[in-house]
C-alpha cells in the first residue's frame, strides 16, 4: 500500500547537547557543572575523556551552522548549559552566557533553521549539588523554574520548540541507582525520591510556560526503549507488563496524565521505596501536561520471567565498543533482559530495530494521544577518516534510512509526528564512551596529535540526509 507523504512542515533536524559539543567549559564566566567535576574522578569515563574541549562548538558555532545550512537542515536541537546562564545555578545572571545562545539562535534563524531548545541536558550547576544535593531537594523546583522562565523571556520571541528535561529516566537511574552518572549514588530509595522531584520540576516549568502565555510548544524528551516479551509464555507476558510499567509508564504517564501507574505505586510501597507524594504534588503534576512527547529512540529490549532468586541489576554497561561485553541484568521477581534472536546489535550492544521505532511511536500515540517529536535517533559507530577527507558510513545510512521509513509507516498508521532529529549533527563526546563512539553527519578530528585537530569533514551520510530533506522524504522510497 502507498505510504502517506511526510507533512510539508515536517522538521527534518539533528541534535546535540551542550556538554557534548561546546567545550569552553570555564570560559566567559561559566560556572562548573556536575559533569565538569565527575569526569575528573578516575575510572568514570572511557579513557578519562571529558568535555573540556568537546568539539569546540562554543567557538565554532558559525562554521557548524553553515554546515547545517548546506545540508538543508530544517531544525537543530541543542541544549543550554544552565551554569553558563547562572554560574551558581541561581542569583546572578551571566550576560555573556545568555548572549552566546542568543547569537546561536540568530545564526540558525538567519539560515531558516528552527531552533529546538533543551532546557536541561544533565549538566546541573555544581553549586546546586553542593548547596542542597541538586535533584534530591525540592528547592530545585523553584531554581529550575526561574532559570527556564529567564530562557522563555529572553528567547521566547524566536524559539518555538522547547524540551524541558532530557531523558529524566536516564539521568535519574544512572545518577542515583547505577552510580554511573553524577552524583554517583547507588540507592533506589534516593533515586525514586529524586525522580519525583524531577517530575515536579518538569511540571512546574511547563506550567510556567503556559501561565507566561508564551507561544510555541513544550514537552520532555523521554528515552523510550519499547519492550517485547520473549514469547507467549504467560510468565514472560507478565515480565513484559512489569517492565512496561517500570520503564515506560512510570515516566510517561506522569508527563501525560499527571499520575503514577497504580501497579508501580503498589510495587514501590511493597519495596519500601515510595517517595513522599502530597496532594499538592499531584495537583502540580496535572498542570504539567506537555504539548508533545519528545522521543529519544535507539533500541528495544526483550524480557523474560525472572524468579525471585534470579539476576539483579548489573549496572555494568559496555563502554569499550567490544561486542558482547554487556552483562545480564534484571529485577528478581519482575523481569530479566534477554537476547532477541531476530535483532543485530551495535558495537556497544544496543539492538538495531527500526520497527521498534514504529512500535514506540504507536504506543505513545495510542496511550497518550499526543503528537511526537523525535528528539534523538542515530547510530554510534567507529568511523574512519580516509586520507582524502571522506568518511564512508554506509552502516549509518542504512540505519537512518530504515528508521525514516519506519516513521513514514507510523505516520501512515495515523501517528502525528512533528519532526525527526537525528543524533547527532557533528560527532560529539559520548558521556561515558569518549570520542570513539561517533554519531554525526560531520566527522570531527579528535586526534590530539593531529595538526588538523577539530577540523570538520562531511561523511557520506551528510549527503544522504541532504537528499532526504530536499525531497521531503521522497528519496527514501526511490
Ligand atoms: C552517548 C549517548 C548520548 C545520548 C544523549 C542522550 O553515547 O553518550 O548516546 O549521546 O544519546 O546525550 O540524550
Amino acid at each position: 500500500p502507498q505510504l502517506d507523504s511526510f507533512p510539508t512542515d515536517f522538521l527534518w533536524g539533528s541534535a546535540s547537547a551542550a556538554y557534548q559539543v561546546e567545550g569552553a567549559w570555564d570560559a566567559d564566566g561559566k560556572g562548573p557543572s556536575v559533569w565538569d567535576n565527575f569526569v575528573k574522578i578516575p575510572g568514570t569515563t572511557f579513557k578519562s575523556s571529558n568535555g573540556q574541549v568537546a568539539v569546540d562548538h562554543y567557538h565554532r558555532y558559525q562554521e557548524d551552522v553553515a554546515l547545517m545550512a548546506e545540508q538543508g537542515l530544517k531544525a537543530y536541537r541543542f541544549s543550554i548549559a544552565w551554569s553558563r546562564i547562572f554560574p551558581t545555578g541561581k542569583g546572578e545572571i551571566n550576560q555573556v552566557g545568555l548572549e552566546f545562545y542568543s547569537n546561536l539562535i540568530d545564526e540558525l534563524l538567519k539560515h531558516d533553521i528552527e531552533p529546538i531548545v533543551t532546557i536541561y541536558h544533565w549538566d546541573l550547576p555544581q553549586a546546586l549539588q553542593d548547596e542542597y544535593q541538586g535533584w534530591e531537594s525540592r528547592q530545585i523546583i523553584e531554581d529550575f523554574t526561574t532559570y527556564a522562565k529567564l530562557l522563555f523571556d529572553t528567547y521566547g520571541d524566536r524559539v518555538k520548540y522547547w524540551v524541558s528535561l532530557n531523558e529524566q529516566n536516564v539521568f535519574i537511574m544512572h545518577g542515583y541507582m547505577m552510580g554511573t552518572h553524577p552524583p554517583a549514588v547507588r540507592d533506589p530509595k534516593r533515586m525514586y525520591a529524586a525522580n519525583h522531584i524531577a517530575n515536579l520540576a518538569n511540571a512546574s516549568v511547563i506550567k510556567a510556560f503556559r501561565e507566561g502565555g508564551y507561544s510555541g510548544k513544550i514537552g520532555p524528551s523521554f528515552a523510550f526503549a519499547p519492550a517485547y516479551p520473549l514469547d507467549c509464555r504467560p510468565e514472560n507476558i507478565l515480565a513484559y507488563e512489569n517492565i512496561s510499567d517500570m520503564s515506560a509508564h512510570f515516566w510517561m504517564d506522569v508527563y501525560a496524565f499527571g499520575r503514577y501507574p497504580r501497579i508501580m505505586l503498589k510495587n514501590l510501597e511493597k519495596m519500601g521505596l515510595l517517595p513522599e507524594i502530597t496532594e499538592s504534588d499531584l495537583a502540580l503534576l496535572k498542570e504539567g501536561k506537555p504539548d508533545f512527547m519528545g522521543l529519544n529512540y535507539y533500541q528495544t529490549m526483550t524480557v523474560a520471567n525472572n524468579p525471585l532468586d534470579g539476576v539483579g541489576m548489573s549496572g555494568e554497561a559496555n563502554y569499550t565498543g567490544e561486542k558482547g561485553s554487556t552483562q545480564e541484568s534484571g529485577m528478581p521477581g519482575l523481569f530479566k533482559m534477554v537476547e532477541n534472536p531476530y535483532l543485530e546489535r551495535t558495537n556497544w550492544d544496543w539492538t538495531i530495530d527500526h520497527q521498534g521505532l514504529r512500535v514506540a511511536l504507536r504506543r505513545i500515540a495510542s496511550r497518550y494521544d499526543l503528537p511526537v517529536l523525535i528528539t534523538e535517533n542515530g547510530l554510534g559507530e567507529f568511523d574512519t577518516l580516509e586520507t582524502d577527507g571522506t568518511v564512508h558510513d554506509q552502516g549509518r545510512i542504512d540505519y537512518l534510512q530504515h528508521h525514516c521509513l519506519a516513521i513514514q509507516e507510523a505516520i501512515s498508521d495515523g501517528v502525528e509526528v512533528m519532526g525527526y532529529c537525528t543524533w547527532s549533527f557533528t560527532d560529539l563526546l559520548s558521556w561515558l564512551n569518549g570520542y570513539q563512539k561517533r554519531y554525526g553527519f560531520v566527522y570531527v578530528d579528535r586526534d590530539e596529535t593531529s595538526e588538523k585537530e577539530l577540523t570538520r569533514y562531511k561523511k557520506d551520510s551528510f549527503y544522504w540526509y541532504q537528499e532526504v530533506i530536499n525531497s521531503n522524504g521522497q528519496s527514501l522510497t526511490k
